[in-house]
């Protein structure tokens, strides 16, 4: 998924690949996006740019290294053909593409500038930039407030309101990336520097590791008595051009991407303060400094000292500072001051629910709709995650673009059952992902849904409804009996749309009396539920499903980021459905069948 980092700070390669590093996947993919958005602007053919996009995906979701790919095996690649190919070889050789330039050249700043906005497209974007002569966000909302849109054709009061929303979303996701970015590159760094001898520890702090579900800066943090060797290796990082600060203990650089790096290294024995520190919250550690202060502490990135002697008390581990404190080690992902402090101290906090209790994901897709691997592949894929079970849940007729069909679902269900019989050891569910309609109805009858193993129920379309009805729709879907799950229930997409508005009290309720679960969306531009929806249907009893929605082999393994959402939402294991046995979640899919 692309960044949600505004497109002026988009991927740049410099024209000589820095330091030779190899293009990454996602960066091949958001170049042909950015073609593909400049091509419609430019009035180019709409099934080019569409071509353009799906490939764009398909590169997005590709198991393997694009930028190792000849151009015979490049065309292998789903929607992606000759002059694709061709496009992807040379981005990958030389760092740009000759057409891709000559697009941007095409098409005026200003209009560019106006499409960061999230809600606006390329085509109402060029007629803003020519009829209004605005040539940035600032000078568009200046001119919608002013009211000066209201001459003009096709922009109406609802248009106006879409446009500040749009604007309000852009400033709020400003500088930040997506999580699943700002992953990828702090791996990539902690290979970096952990392969040296020199190093000893090392791991991101910040919020990357708390999951925060957008990334500012990337923290990460070493251990080693000897910092200079692992600075120099910092610096010669060959995804950062731009050095910002290099010093004995702290080192930040800011990468081709435009995301920056902290590097901090401190002597193994502060190791554990350290960790503490840097990976917050800020609130959080306001709170445990005054544990400490009341203990004659003093706590600091270098250790836990005792005041009156000076003496260094701990620092080696975290577990250390957190004992000497009286508290349990806390959890990264609950350290944001909501109360985590105090259940520590009463001994309650809760057992997150981790990556391994997972036995299976129970929304996903195939190339039978927009996925893009076969059922085949996807399922060997979930085998080698070690998954008991997994659902295939490909998506129902209402969404036309996706072609789906009664022959085809059974057909596949047919493809299902011979898979099956070549995996004794992981239970396949033939499932599907219904579209709630602006009534709260779904695609298929009773009878025929009673033939699914699992129904997947979201929102695709009529995002704006009034909030009445939006909760009525969704209350609908639950007390449908076949209704197990509710899909990515706020149809947010981070940094560009926003979540539906919904009494979600009435909705929890409704999952809560009906037995319906809540879906907690790993797509790293979903991640929906959000942490602080998930707190407020848990205190009312919802049970959820961390699913990834997988389109591709690769997207499995997003897993990571709905877990973390999960755990930000301080969900336990028995709270999932899906860490649950096989006879136990088959037990509550027959209950809500039998309602
Ligand atoms: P971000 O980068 O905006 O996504 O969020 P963080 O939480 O990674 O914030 P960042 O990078 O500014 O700082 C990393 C951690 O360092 C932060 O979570 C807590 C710690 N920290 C930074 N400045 C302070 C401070 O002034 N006081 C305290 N107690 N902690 C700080
Ligand atoms: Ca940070
Ligand atoms: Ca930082
Ligand atoms: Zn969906």
């Amino acid at each position: 998924m692309a960044t949600q980092r505004d497109k002026s700070h988009r991927p740049r390669r410099p024209a000589e690949p820095a330091g030779g590093a190899a293009a990454t996947n996602q960066e091949i993919s958001a170049v042909l996006q950015e073609y593909a958005e400049l091509l419609a602007i430019t009035g180019g053919q709409q099934f080019k740019v569409r071509v353009y996009d799906k490939a764009a995906r398909a590169v997005g979701g590709c198991p393997t290294e694009v930028s190792g790919l000849d151009i015979k095996d490049l065309q292998a690649i789903p929607n992606v053909g000759k002059s694709i190919a061709g496009k992807i070889s040379e981005y990958v050789a030389t760092g740009t593409i000759g057409a891709l330039e000559e697009l941007r050249a095409k098409v005026p700043a200003g209009v560019r500038a106006l499409t960061e906005i999230p809600t606006l497209g390329p085509k109402r974007a060029l007629e803003l930039y020519e009829e209004l002569r605005v040539s940035s966000v600032a000078e568009l909302e200046q001119a919608v407030r002013a009211e000066e849109l209201r001459g003009l054709r096709g922009f109406g009061p609802k248009a106006e309101e879409n446009i500040l929303h749009g604007i309000e979303l852009l400033k709020h996701a400003a500088g930040r990336v997506s999580l699943d970015a700002a992953m990828g590159l702090a791996d990539r760094v902690v290979g970096h520097l952990a392969a040296l001898d020199e190093c000893g520890r090392c791991e991101y702090a910040g919020s990357l590791r708390r999951m925060r579900e957008t990334i500012g800066d990337i923290d990460v943090l070493a251990a080693s008595s000897d910092a200079e060797p692992l600075m120099d290796a910092f610096v010669s990082f060959a995804e950062a051009p731009e050095v910002i600060a290099h010093g004995p203990t702290k080192t930040s650089i800011r990468t081709t991407g435009g995301l920056q790096v902290d590097l901090r290294v401190v002597p193994p024995d502060a190791w554990g303060a350290a960790l503490l520190y840097f990976t917050g919250s800020k609130p959080h550690n306001i709170r445990i400094r005054e544990i400490a202060q009341r203990a004659g502490l003093k706590l600091s990135e270098y250790g836990l000292f005792d005041v009156e002697t000076g003496d260094l008390v701990v620092s080696e581990t975290e577990e250390d500072v957190y004992e000497r404190l009286g508290l349990p080690w806390i959890p990264p992902t609950l350290r944001e001051d909501r109360g985590e402090v105090e259940a520590a101290r009463r001994g309650e906090l809760p057992a997150v629910v981790t990556e391994r209790d997972i036995r299976g994901d129970l929304h996903t897709h195939t190339n039978l709709t927009d996925g893009l691997a076969s059922a085949d592949d996807m399922v060997s894929a979930a085998a080698s995650r070690g998954y008991r079970y997994y659902a295939i849940t490909d998506h129902a007729p209402n969404l036309f673009m996706q072609r789906m069909s009664d022959d085809k679902i059974l057909a596949q269900r047919e493809q299902v059952r011979k898979l099956q019989a070549r995996r004794p050891r992981m239970r396949l569910l033939h499932g599907t992902e219904l579209n709630i309609d602006p009534d709260g109805d779904v695609d298929w009858p009773p009878e025929f849904l009673a033939g699914f193993d699992l129904c997947v129920a979201s929102i695709h379309s009529h995002f704006t409804q009034p909030r009445d009805q939006l909760t009525r729709r969704l209350v609908r879907a639950c007390e449908n009996p076949y209704v197990d799950i509710i899909g990515h229930p706020t149809a947010r997409l981070i940094g560009k749309r926003p979540p539906i508005d919904v009494d979600w009290d009435e909705v929890f309720a409704a999952c809560a009396r009906t037995g319906t679960a809540v879906e907690i969306n790993s797509f790293p531009d979903r991640l929906d539920l959000p942490d602080t929806l998930i707190t407020r249907a848990r205190q009312r009893g919802v049970k959820f499903a961390v699913d990834t929605d997988a389109h591709a082999e690769v997207h499995l393994a997003f897993l990571r980021y709905g877990v973390g959402t999960a755990q930000r939402g301080w969900v336990t294991s028995d709270d999932v459905i899906n860490t649950w046995p096989l006879k136990r979640l088959r037990a509550f899919l027959r209950h809500r069948a039998s309602h």
